[in-house]
């Protein structure tokens, strides 16, 4: 087997605005849904329903920590920090664009020129340091104002509002730009709408709730992202032609596995990823609304509104490649209530699997559930892959010579590139590897900076303390090696 990685192979790491750039009100921007939330897994919103308005206002808990307000100051480093990917050799780098700062409420009609400014020089940056951007339009970061006015994407509205934003930030990056991802594990609706789908209850009959949807509204936000994401692709490939636009889907559910081979967890595990992945996979990537989710539709007595013309626009505008995030496999068991965090679907633990991260947060580590996920992604929609999020978080203290000693990432690391390049030896299109959180940032599901997945080790802590200074983990050295050798020398 050819052990060297395919040339022009994309090697890098990702990371997203709202967990790294702090500066969450600088230059003109507005709170976006993240900012008041300390980890997207929070039930209590910092959000209180004004009877006066009869609308959610923003009101933050003054004994939490909202380490994403200041993140690792990235709005003020990148030039450093990009700099120490360059060092490593990455030839991409993943980021999103906070859409808060190009349209500080959402529904502007014209934007924000330092918001505009300041991911002008951040690509010039990333170019320039020779590496390939590859851009998310909407990573959690959709602006607060449009959930508290609107009730998020269940209004059609935010189809306009999202058309406008695509549009300008299509003419003003063209050229820079040349791999865009539309909507981050938005499949994710299913447990979590409100950020995964930019979701918000505006009912007043739930003022406590700001987070518990109606299907209706739920279902209305899937339609309506399915048309915008059309709206995407075809904005896109009109103002620049050369561009490639890809979805990005939270596929560490692609493998949950049947607990055994009871026909009825078979059943319910494909049942399973069907409802938690392949429902935003098979309409973005072949234009079609399946069956399976009309009958939800159906049985639940709804039926969304979507024009003959958005219906015509998903058939037509169906993505360039398929971007995913891949952390760990789950099981479904019929006897089991399922549990999921940002890794995925947890269900019962898989006695085959030996080795689990470290506490508290225990994920197992199952590479070949990355192989699985590869070829089943890859014969289902024939497209190109994109791995844009693998990695490992661990609770790490450099040591008294202030080194951090990381084999267990390294070899985490190891043991998902095998299984890759083994993926690509069985016919994937798997065209790059972006390691998630290549520098540590503050974790998606909880808010800490305790949750560290980087190369880079950043001197911030829970309670907000620290230097914000920058270290090199040992498996920094290791990556690079990795690259230079093309992925030969794991
Ligand atoms: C994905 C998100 C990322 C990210 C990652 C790891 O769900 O796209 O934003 O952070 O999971 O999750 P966590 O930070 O909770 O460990």
């Amino acid at each position: 087997m050819n052990k060297r990685f395919p040339d022009g192979f994309l090697w890098g790491g990702a990371v997203a605005a709202n967990q790294c750039e702090g500066a969450w009100l600088t230059d003109g921007k507005k709170p976006n849904i993240t900012d008041v939330m300390v980890g997207i897994n929070t039930k209590e919103p910092g959000l209180v329903w004004n009877p006066g308005t009869q609308k959610w206002e923003m009101k933050l808990d003054p004994e939490k920590v909202y380490l994403s307000h200041e993140g690792i100051d990235f709005y003020h480093r990148y030039k450093e920090d990009l700099a120490l990917m360059k060092g490593m050799g990455f030839n991409a780098f993943r980021t999103s664009i906070a859409w808060g700062r190009i349209y500080p409420s959402g529904d502007e009609e014209e934007p924000n020129e330092a918001g505009l400014k300041f991911y002008d020089d951040l690509f010039d940056e990333m170019r320039k340091d020779g590496m390939e951007p590859v851009i998310t339009l909407s990573h959690y970061e959709t602006p607060l104002h449009l959930l508290t006015e609107y009730g998020g994407w269940s209004d059609k509205r935010l189809i306009t509002f999202w058309k406008r934003y695509v549009t300008t930030v299509f003419n003003r990056y063209k050229g820079k730009v040349r791999y865009w991802l539309t909507f981050n594990e938005v499949n994710n609706m299913y447990r979590r709408p409100v950020v995964s789908a930019g979701l918000l209850n505006i009912h007043p009959e739930h003022t406590d709730k700001p987070l518990e949807m109606t299907d209706e509204q739920v279902w209305q936000g899937y339609v309506n992202i399915l048309a915008a994401n059309a709206w995407t692709v075809k904005l896109g490939h009109e103002i620049d032609p050369d561009c490639q636009i890809g979805c990005m889907l939270s596929s560490s559910s692609v493998a949950t596995y049947p607990y055994n081979c009871d026909p009825e967890n078979v059943l319910g595990a494909y049942q399973l990823q069907r409802i938690s992945n392949f429902y935003f996979g098979d309409p973005f990537c072949t234009g079609i609304i399946p069956g399976y989710v009309k009958r939800i539709w159906r049985e639940a007595g709804i039926s969304p509104v979507l024009s003959e013309e958005e219906l015509q626009m998903i058939k037509t505008y169906t993505v360039d490649f398929f971007s995913l995030s891949y952390y760990r496999s789950g099981t479904y068991s019929k006897e089991t209530e399922n549990a999921y965090d940002t890794g995925g679907i947890k269900g019962k633990p898989n006695p085959y699997l030996a080795k689990t991260s470290p506490e508290p947060w225990s994920w197992p580590v199952d590479p070949v559930g990355l192989r699985y996920t590869l070829n089943v992604l890859s014969d289902r929609y024939h497209k190109p892959i994109l791995i844009v999020e693998n990695g490992i978080g661990l609770d790490e203290h450099p040591d008294e010579e202030g080194k951090i000693h990381d084999e267990f990432r390294v070899e985490y690391i190891r043991d998902h590139l095998i299984q890759v390049r083994e993926a690509i030896e069985d016919g994937c299109d798997v065209f790059g590897y972006l390691y998630w959180g290549p520098i540590d940032i503050v974790s998606a599901g909880t808010g800490e900076m305790k949750k560290r997945y980087g190369f880079v080790y950043v001197d911030r802590h829970n309670d907000g303390t620290g230097t914000l200074e920058r270290s090199l983990k040992d498996s920094y050295d290791w990556f690079r090696n990795v690259i230079r050798t093309q992925g030969e020398e794991l």
